[in-house]
């Protein structure tokens, strides 16, 4: 056995470089180009990587360190017949002019991930760099838990299309008092897992607007008196959508392949359910072309297969717009998340009756709050309030 003194090798442009991390602990036993430390100059960061399979003996340097070609930053016990490319390399430049050993250094994008305390190779560590993944985050499976390209990209794999919900930590909060553990049916995981991917890659705004419903709750009431089925300002709010979508077709897109806009010529309503199981979006499909009544029918319908858990792949599928209804429940206002790949969902609220001075007169109406979020990397503001300035105009003027 014998001690070898590794030093930072020649760095091309950079004079004084700083040392962002380093890798290893006295101790650990390295592999041939196992990273040692890593050293950021103004135009990159590189790692150094270890010239011979052997132990730590000493580490020379601290992180913060500000070091150049020469420095000894740390000492490796190695086998008496290994051989080192920097032992040769040096042998090297001493006969010749100039010989760069650049190329022990493994040149990787500059980015601030903390990886100290972190057992991967460097080819790991440069992908995880590039990407900006969190090696923290993955349980290795090799040798002392060493990270393998097979960990990282399984890794990958498995967070490529959903973004990883959080959750809080059990642990952390069964000490505050007694609790108890509930399973979450299939239709709400699926729903969070959905509603926080739309979240976090939907730039969300949302447009608040009242309409006066007083002519269609006349109407509504008059309907209601020869129809066999309760129509609600529900099936209203629905006509009127599905004519503004026909106005706006923009509204009725959604953002396909690379950024193509995809203007869809059909019209179908999502309607938010809730049921037992969490919440479901059937669909009504051509709205556009059907009736009040129609419209109500469908409500009907839907929601009562939904609540039965008989609704079929075809009842859910296909939507070009959600409408969220909490009517029935109460509230004033609120901001309904997109459900992709639409690009815009409309959230009724409880209509109020209030009195307003007409001509001098005090008289009675009946104000609907509604609102409308939007994606806004394809709407914007205009779009949004023209959108819901024609809806309340059709519901106002009776439909
Ligand atoms: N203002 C005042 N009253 C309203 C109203 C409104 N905007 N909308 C409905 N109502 C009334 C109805 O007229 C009905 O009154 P009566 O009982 O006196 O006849 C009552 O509220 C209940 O209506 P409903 O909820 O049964 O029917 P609907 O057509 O309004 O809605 C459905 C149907 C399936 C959408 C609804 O039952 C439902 O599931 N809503 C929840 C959707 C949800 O959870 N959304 C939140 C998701 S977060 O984005």
């Amino acid at each position: 056995m014998r001690e070898v003194e590794l030093k930072i090798p020649n760095l091309g442009e950079a004079e004084d470089t700083e040392i962002i991390e380093i890798s290893v602990k006295k101790g650990d036993i390295l592999n041939k180009n196992d990273p040692i430390i890593v050293l950021e100059s103004e135009k990159a960061a590189m790692e150094v990587p270890s010239d011979f399979d052997g132990k730590i003996k000493d580490i020379k340097v601290k992180e913060g360190d500000s070091v150049r070609e020469g420095t000894i930053f740390a000492v490796i016990e190695v086998e008496d017949n290994e051989d080192s490319t920097q032992e040769k390399e040096e042998i090297n430049s001493s006969s010749s002019e100039t010989s760069p050993i650049e190329n022990k250094t493994q040149r990787i994008e500059k980015a601030s991930i903390d990886f100290s305390g972190i057992n991967a190779g460097p080819a790991v560590r440069k992908i995880a760099r590039e990407l900006e993944i969190d090696l923290k985050k993955i349980i290795g499976s090799g040798k002392n838990k060493m990270i393998t390209k097979d960990d990282l990209k399984s890794f990958i794999h498995s967070n490529s299309n959903i973004q990883k919900l959080e959750y809080a930590d059990l642990k952390s909060l069964e000490i505050f008092g007694d609790y108890v553990i509930e399973n979450q049916s299939k239709i709400r995981k699926a729903g969070a897992k959905n509603l926080t991917q739309s979240w976090q890659s939907i730039p969300h705004v949302s447009h608040f607007e009242e309409a006066d419903i007083t002519k269609i709750e006349q109407q509504r009431r008059d309907l209601n008196k020869i129809s066999s089925i309760k129509i609600t300002p529900l099936a209203y709010i629905i006509k009127a959508t599905s004519l503004a979508l026909q106005d706006f077709p923009l509204m009725n897109s959604s953002l396909v392949d690379d950024g193509k806009l995809m203007l869809k010529k059909y019209i179908n309503i999502g309607v938010a359910v809730n049921t037992d199981q969490g919440l479901v979006v059937p669909v009504i499909k051509d709205v556009n072309n059907l009736k009040i009544g129609q419209i109500a029918e469908n409500i009907l319908e839907i929601s009562t297969k939904a609540r039965d858990k008989k609704l079929m792949k075809d009842d859910i599928e296909g939507s070009t717009f959600t409408i969220s209804s909490l009517g029935g429940i109460g509230g004033t206002g609120f901001s309904p998340i997109i459900n992709p790949p639409e690009v815009g969902i409309i959230g009724v609220s409880r209509a109020r009756n209030m009195t307003t001075l007409l001509n001098g007169n005090l008289v009675e109406k009946t104000i609907l709050p509604f609102s409308l979020s939007y994606d806004h990397r394809v709407i914007n503001g205009v779009d949004a309030g023209e959108f819901m300035n024609f809806i309340k105009s059709t519901i106002e003027k009776g439909l």
